[in-house]
């Protein structure tokens, strides 16, 4: 019944910052999803008779990977499979269900928050036992093996029905199809004061949630309609479609923008959420008020403890290296521990397993606990509407207090996509050329006080990754970051994340991108934008 294929490499199965992302075509090749998966199963050891979590995003090529991916895990020697219902599980999901049965690991089919369809982007990633991202010595083992393979198994047999929560039996193969919502559901009502945010509902507090046709719409559904009681219609384009409706799932001002505009409204509901394509990543405007990423680190850094599942306090905060340092303040504050990370969540899986840190973020919407080892779309907006509840504010009071108390950070990120990638490793390169001669250079009214290639040394393992982003720091404390995406799958995608700290009060008022005026000149003044990439302007300003 097992069946041996051969195969040859495909070149381009280096993984990114969250797995392989490739367009569709790609994946559809002969062989090209099977030689990744078989290479992921080569590079583990010790997994006979374990059990394997598998889910996606149910986007476009979900259920096709999910069936090969059964069917290699049963061949390759995993005792047991769980997969989600429609083979659909949450990224924050999956990571739950790999720690709660213990799971051996987990394979994750996303891109995120790129578009789905027939053309549009799929991905594979591999997760470890404990429920997060597998750290760059497992990726990088995949790699080198996709490089050399030569073969892979799969078993000799009818595909499953994924539809209905049942048990199936493949040779010596168990396969549990599963409920992908209840036990996520369970955990968050563990963590959150359900009653609390039931009252709020109750007196009025309208909510707003985006499901963006994607993975969260059944989770979102379940907690906040059914568990919370928000009204039905709380939740918005619930179904999840193969290719979101047409729509990038991306929480952001660009591709959520009427959420934004409704909260921005007369009327405005009172706080609106959204959470991309696997569920990961969160977006939160109060009525009035966007709140930005890497504030909202900060803020459910600082108000966690009324959080029942956090009552005792956090013990440290970690941040991916772009984020802004407003969490930084907040640990500064309370006398914890503050870690800055590369961009990734697989950098954060460490600290948390050691217990070094609670609560984690990255600018790119993305914020998470010790819960699970991912970053957690639904988790953060209950976190904010548990705050809101206890602390009887608004979103927008709730921000304004803790400017005033740890002064604003003003921060954002300017996206170059699909440019040329010769353009913008030229651009990279150059910076990191110039790194000794920057300090000193004035633009403006602006000093570079220093310039760096950041590198990271993993306190726990000791690893270092090195190149990941040229900061560069002006006195007073602004910064300008860049670095390049590891997500993308066409072209490249030049970042640049610019941020100005201002204590004073009185100056919390300005837009954000007239705050950070002098930066942005300086960042085209530093590298070139416009020659190199060939743009007039950002595509995405977040
Ligand atoms: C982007 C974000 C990063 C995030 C990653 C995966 O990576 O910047 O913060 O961890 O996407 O998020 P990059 O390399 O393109 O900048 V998700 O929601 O795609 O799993
Ligand atoms: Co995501």
């Amino acid at each position: 019944m097992i069946k041996t294929v051969e195969t040859t490499p495909f070149g381009d199965q280096k993984p990114g910052t969250s797995g392989l992302r490739k367009k569709v075509p790609v994946f559809q090749q002969p062989n090209y999803a099977e030689n990744f998966i078989q290479s992921i199963f080569d590079s583990l050891e010790d997994f006979r008779g374990k059990t394997l979590v598998i889910g996606g995003d149910g986007r476009f090529y979900n259920r096709e990977v999910i069936q090969k991916a059964i069917k290699m895990a049963g061949a390759n020697g995993f005792g047991r499979v769980l997969v989600g219902r429609g083979g659909i599980l949450s990224t924050p999901a999956a990571s739950h269900i790999i720690r709660k049965y213990k799971a051996f690991g987990g394979i994750i089919l996303s891109a995120s928050h790129n578009p789905g369809g027939p053309t549009e982007d799929f991905g594979i990633k591999y997760n470890i036992g404990n429920g997060g991202p597998a750290p760059e010595r497992i990726t990088d083992a995949i790699y080198a093996i996709s490089q050399k393979i030569t073969k892979y198994k799969i078993l000799d047999a009818n595909d499953i029905d994924l539809d209905a929560v049942k048990t199936w039996h493949l040779g010596d193969l168990t396969v549990d199809v599963i409920d992908p919502v209840k036990d996520y559901a369970d955990l968050m009502e563990e963590l959150f004061d359900f009653q609390a945010i039931r009252n709020l509902f109750s007196l009025g507090c309208r909510v707003v949630f985006d499901a963006m046709h994607a993975v969260t719409g059944p989770y979102a559904k379940e907690i906040i309609e059914r568990r919370l009681g928000a009204p039905a219609g709380s939740v918005r384009n619930f179904i999840p479609l193969p290719d979101f409706g047409g729509h990038h799932p991306d929480p952001n001002l660009v591709h959520a923008k009427e959420l934004y505009d409704e909260m921005m409204a007369p009327h405005a509901p009172d706080f609106g959420a959204a959470s991309d394509g696997d569920g990961d990543r969160n977006l939160i405007i109060g009525r009035n008020i966007f709140v930005t990423p890497s504030d909202s680190l900060a803020i459910l850094a600082a108000n966690a403890h009324l959080a029942p599942g956090y009552s005792a306090g956090i013990v440290g905060i970690a941040r991916s290296m772009p984020t802004s340092a407003a969490a930084d303040r907040v640990a500064e504050k309370r006398g914890i521990r503050m870690f800055e990370t590369p961009t990734g969540w697989k950098f954060f899986g460490n600290l948390l397993d050691a217990g070094l840190v609670t609560i984690c973020g990255e600018e790119s919407a993305g914020t998470g606990s010790n819960h699970v080892r991912e970053k957690d779309g639904l988790w953060a907006v209950l976190m904010w509407l548990n705050i809101v509840a206890v602390r009887g504010e608004s979103v927008e009071d709730i921000v304004r207090q803790h400017w005033a108390t740890y002064g604003r950070n003003y921060y954002s990120r300017h996206d170059y996509e699909g440019v040329d990638s010769d353009g913008a490793n030229g651009l990279v390169e150059s910076l990191r050329e110039r790194l000794e001669t920057l300090p000193g250079t004035k633009i403006g009214d602006l000093v570079v006080s220093k310039a760096d290639d950041f590198a990271y040394k993993d306190p726990v393992e000791r690893s270092v990754s090195d190149h990941q982003g040229i900061r560069v720091f002006f006195e007073g404390g602004s910064r300008i970051v860049f670095r390049l995406s590891g997500t993308g799958t066409s072209g490249a995608t030049l970042r640049v994340y610019i941020e100005r700290y201002e204590p004073d009060a009185s100056a919390h008022d300005i837009d954000t991108q007239v705050a950070l005026a002098d930066l942005i000149i300086a960042a085209e003044t530093l590298a070139d934008i416009r020659r190199r990439t060939g743009r007039d302007a950002p595509t995405v300003i977040t």
